[in-house]
């Protein structure tokens, strides 16, 4: 089906309009804001606006939805920009409207362990707020210091905490959001259990800022465990610690964190973020960190004591012990970052890969293989316990038309793989712009169609984010 993505350019009519709505200070059109707000965190990619501009309520947002479908422009929401797929890029110019200034906390509710947030509000500063009353938002994407909640939300973000905790979806409630035709709405109510109509709550979850633009948040939140520890259990051999995590579930243990690390991404990143606080042996392949955490000390350490033992029978070396907060926060920085490492070192494509906890290692040998056959290293990390895989392709010394041409058809055979596994192309870092092209790889045409129907009830003009996840 042809979509008509021809869009008007901004006149000064409407720049005027956009002044009158947000005021002269938050209306951008040099270059250099132009440009930094034309990126986010995925590749090097850099699409600039025609205008970008700063809103800091609802009813700013629905003045300017309205004044963008009278107009036939585009507009796409951006929160931080740490995005990992494209989908704050703003690829067909018009709009980039910033929601940074939606910063504000609005309310913790300590009886009923719920907590009301602009979306604008930055995932550390607000899990630091909500520990000051004792109580946990577990959802730690890797960039939890700089990444948005309405964008991790948008993308149902994941993290370490995921594998015990669940992702974001598993903590939203309710929604103020503008539609893409400038209604303000609120799509569900605050509470635990929700079976009224449609749950138009989890569709705006991982709708990537297609289907409305999301101005406030009530999540609920939980009591927080006292205490935690982590351990680093290297391998020589990554397949091995693959199969040791499905091994540790089977044993009836949820860690509240199972990463996953290879040999060169734990070079990379310890170089890069400066932490060189443990001998990395030769023989090591990879390592898991794995971390517990509850109420009970004694519980803990003996949680540890059969995970270290379930290790040991899948031929780990001598397991690194963390108990002081230094030691933690040591190990967390290097994988935090590693990241932002391997793309430091290379030109890279990332995939998201998420398959079956114990098909793990199945997929693993698969990419590894894959990459053989395509003459493609990569560099793989992630959230092992879920099953999530971040495999990071490496450029390296390959022509740009190897690279162009050859990888995606490597990329393709990587995302077959996941789907023959019963798993899907991306975990937790979304569909946006990068991913779009595999999508049929998962959905048969009519699923795809159904997806584009949903897109075309919520913005009939089509200028939301224009071609992100199905356009
Ligand atoms: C992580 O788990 C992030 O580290 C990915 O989801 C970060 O690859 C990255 O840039
Ligand atoms: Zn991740």
């Amino acid at each position: 089906m042809n979509i008509n993505r021809t869009y008007n350019n901004l006149s000064d009519k409407v720049v005027e309009e956009l002044i009158k709505i947000v005021g002269v200070e938050q209306v951008f059109s040099d270059d250099e804001k132009l440009e930094a707000y034309g990126q986010d965190e995925t590749e090097d990619f850099i699409f600039k606006p025609a205008v970008v501009v700063r809103s800091e309520n609802a009813e700013q947002v629905a003045a300017i939805m309205k004044l963008a479908n009278q107009h036939h422009i585009p507009v796409t929401p951006r929160g931080a920009g740490t995005g990992l797929s494209g989908g704050a890029l703003p690829v067909c110019g018009g709009i980039l409207l910033s929601m940074e200034k939606f910063k504000n906390i609005l309310q913790i509710d300590t009886q009923n362990l719920q907590a009301t947030v602009e979306s604008g509000v930055i995932n550390y500063i607000f899990q630091e707020e909500v520990k000051k009353h004792g109580l946990f938002y577990p959802p730690d994407p890797a960039s939890w210091g700089s990444c948005s909640l309405g964008g991790n939300v948008a993308h149902s973000s994941g993290g370490p905490k995921a594998v015990k905790y669940g992702t974001t979806r598993d903590y939203v409630l309710n929604i103020e959001m503008v539609t893409p035709t400038g209604e303000i709405i609120w799509t569900g109510a605050n509470t635990l259990k929700y079976s009224t109509g449609y749950n138009l709550t989890q569709l705006m979850v991982g709708s990537e800022g297609t289907l409305g633009i999301i101005t406030k948040i009530v999540f609920k939140l939980l009591p927080l465990p006292k205490h935690d520890l982590l351990m680093l259990v290297p391998f020589s051999s990554a397949e091995k610690a693959c199969e040791a995590v499905g091994a540790t579930f089977r044993a009836g243990i949820t860690p509240s964190a199972m990463e996953f690390m290879e040999r060169d991404a734990i070079d990379w990143s310890m170089k890069y973020a400066g932490e060189v606080n443990f001998t990395v042996k030769p023989e090591w392949q990879a390592l898991l960190l794995i971390e517990v955490d509850g109420n009970e000390m004694d519980l803990l350490y003996k949680d540890c004591e059969t995970i270290s033992a379930i290790m040991a029978e899948h031929g780990c070396d001598e397991i690194l012990f963390a108990d002081t907060a230094d030691q933690k926060q040591s190990l967390w920085k290097i994988r935090r970052k590693v990241g932002e490492a391997v793309k430091s070192n290379s030109v890279y494509k990332e995939e998201d890969t998420v398959v079956p906890r114990a098909s793990l290692p199945v997929l693993l040998k698969g990419v590894k293989e894959i990459g053989k056959r395509y003459g493609f290293k990569s560099v793989c990390y992630g959230h092992a316990g879920d099953g999530n895989l971040h495999v990071n392709i490496i450029k390296g010394d390959l022509s740009d038309e190897v690279w162009e041409r050859e990888l995606p058809k490597g990329i393709t055979e990587i995302f077959e793989l996941c789907k023959s596994l019963g798993g899907t192309i991306s975990g937790e870092h979304g569909i946006g712009l990068v991913q779009k092209g595999y999508l049929p790889i998962v959905f048969p045409e009519y699923q795809m169609e159904l997806m584009r129907q949903i897109k075309r009830v919520f913005d009939p003009a089509m200028i939301l984010n224009p071609g992100k996840i199905v356009f």
